[in-house]
């Protein structure tokens, strides 16, 4: 993919909006609990399974070599093709700089990251997502202007290092009644407690583990629709 073609890849905002809002499974790649290792190839399944919204998301591992910059930005420039072709959205995680170099259309961060406002001054108008982990953390979230907030960790998970205890799904019902922007329940989310989850009222959902540790992806997203529809009714 040439520069010039790159510049075309990204949604309207509009249109990538809508995306969002009607996102039910957000994506995220992880190339050590992938089960392919593969995170190209997880995500070329992640479209077949009629997955429209996924962030690359490539966190170091301790004693393991880390990937060099290049080698991500070579990794996103790929997921940029194959998402674009797909008519999804591309999220990169943390990294507003790689966000922008290959044309993604937003950018996910922390709490410890850049704040939705100075990261806004890098990316322009793309999509900007932020973690959140507590009542206070999604009325910034909107008060800043975030596109959409990662609610959780809802239950217990080992995928993320660092991560703070789960914060259960009260803070869910809290978001739920509260938050006007569109929201992702995440962390220790399993086909299992899928309908659980959405009972409370999310109505999309993030399986890191799950999802790419499983042998069929698409089998796999088709299971947990099947749960979201069931807790939904
Ligand atoms: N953010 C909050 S929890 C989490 C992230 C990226 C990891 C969720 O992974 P899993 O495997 O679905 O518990």
């Amino acid at each position: 993919m040439s520069w010039g073609d790159m510049a075309r890849s990204r949604m309207p905002r509009t249109q990538a909006l809508e995306v969002l809002r009607s996102c039910d499974v957000y994506g995220i790649t992880d190339r050590w609990l992938s089960r392919s290792h593969d995170t190209v190839a997880d995500v070329r399944a992640m479209m077949a399974a009629g997955i429209r919204v996924v962030q690359y998301r490539d966190k170091p591992r301790p004693n393991e070599t880390e990937q060099t910059e290049r080698e991500r930005w070579k990794t996103a420039l790929e997921l940029r093709r194959i998402t674009a072709e797909a008519n999804a959205l591309l999220i990169v995680d943390d990294d507003a700089a790689l966000a922008v170099a290959v044309d993604a259309d937003g950018v996910h961060v922390g709490q410890d990251n850049l704040p939705v406002g100075a990261v806004r001054h890098v990316v322009g108008d793309r999509i900007v997502g932020v973690s959140t982990h507590a009542p206070e953390q999604g009325l910034a979230a909107m008060a800043d202007g975030a596109d959409y907030a990662g609610v959780g960790p809802l239950f217990a998970t080992h995928t993320k290092a660092n991560v703070c205890a789960p914060v259960g799904l009260e803070y869910l019902d809290w978001v739920v009644a509260h938050l006007t922007i569109p929201f992702v329940a995440i962390g220790g989310v399993k086909e299992h407690n899928v309908a659980e989850v959405a009972a409370h009222g999310a109505r999309c959902v993030c399986l890191v583990s799950d999802v790419v540790g499983a042998e069929d992806i698409p089998a796999k997203v088709a299971a947990i629709r099947e749960q979201l529809a069931a807790g939904q009714r």
